[in-house]
């Protein structure tokens, strides 16, 4: 007998699918919505209220600029160029000068080359010392260091250090900020000076700032050009 045949009246099965509850999204939809709007509306209306603000804000800080050098005469905390290389007794491969005849690297003026080749172990670096007399130049308010920088060959990379009158230092890697250097343009590095907060040394005395090649950085052997070295300071306004 057919399944659906009962008291001599055929039952016909329909399939009405997985049963529903009577309340779906369709009932429901409408009054979420009209819970979420109210819930929104109570939150703004309860939010706090800030008073009246009659505090200044923040102290606006003023920016100076101090050019470490443009290696066209500026200096503005005078200081003494100095260049090094080791280990002690080790001949270094290294050139540090300051020229401007390379018209193939379009500069107005004149730039610092510096050219390595290193064996194993060897370092090498170049800088400008004695910043502010002796007495170190105090970078507590400094907000960045930057740099013109062109590479070679584009895949230099360098460190860029400072050091405190009691000889401790702070250093960064240039590629950290620049990437691979872009071919034939010149391209500004920028190291934000809470970089080296961190570190050893203390920013209230800085005897020099520098740049550091060695390996495994800076790579065997490669050329860079290095202009408008500068770095950025926060003054309080009126000073
Ligand atoms: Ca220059």
């Amino acid at each position: 007998m057919a399944g659906g045949e009962l008291n001599g009246k055929e039952k016909v099965h329909v399939d009405k699918g997985p049963q529903r509850s009577r309340f779906g999204i369709r009932e429901i939809g409408p009054l979420l919505i009209v819970v979420i709007i109210g819930v929104v509306a109570v939150t703004y209306w309860l939010r706090p209220k800030s008073p009246p603000s009659e505090e200044p804000g923040p102290p606006e800080f003023a920016r100076k600029t101090v050019v470490i050098s443009n290696f066209d005469g500026q200096m503005d905390e005078r200081g003494f160029p100095f260049s090094y290389s080791g280990p002690q007794g080790h001949q270094v491969d290294f050139e540090a000068v300051v020229e401007d005849k390379d018209e193939a690297i379009k500069r107005d003026g004149n730039y610092l080359k510096l050219r390595w080749n290193l064996e194993e172990l060897q370092y090498c670096g170049w800088g400008i010392g004695q910043l502010r007399d002796k007495n170190g130049l105090d970078l507590t308010n400094a907000e960045s260091l930057s740099m013109q920088v062109l590479g070679a060959d584009g895949n230099e990379s360098f460190e860029v250090k400072i050091k405190d009158t009691g000889g401790k230092e702070a250093s960064v890697v240039s590629r950290r900020y620049t990437g691979r250097l872009p071919q034939n343009t010149w391209t500004e590095l920028v190291i934000p000076f809470k970089d080296f907060e961190q570190q050893e040394a203390n920013l209230a005395s800085i005897e020099n700032v520098s740049i550091g090649i060695s390996l495994p950085v800076s790579g065997k052997s490669g050329m860079i050009f290095i202009d408008d070295i500068k770095l950025v300071l926060r003054v309080s306004p009126g000073s």
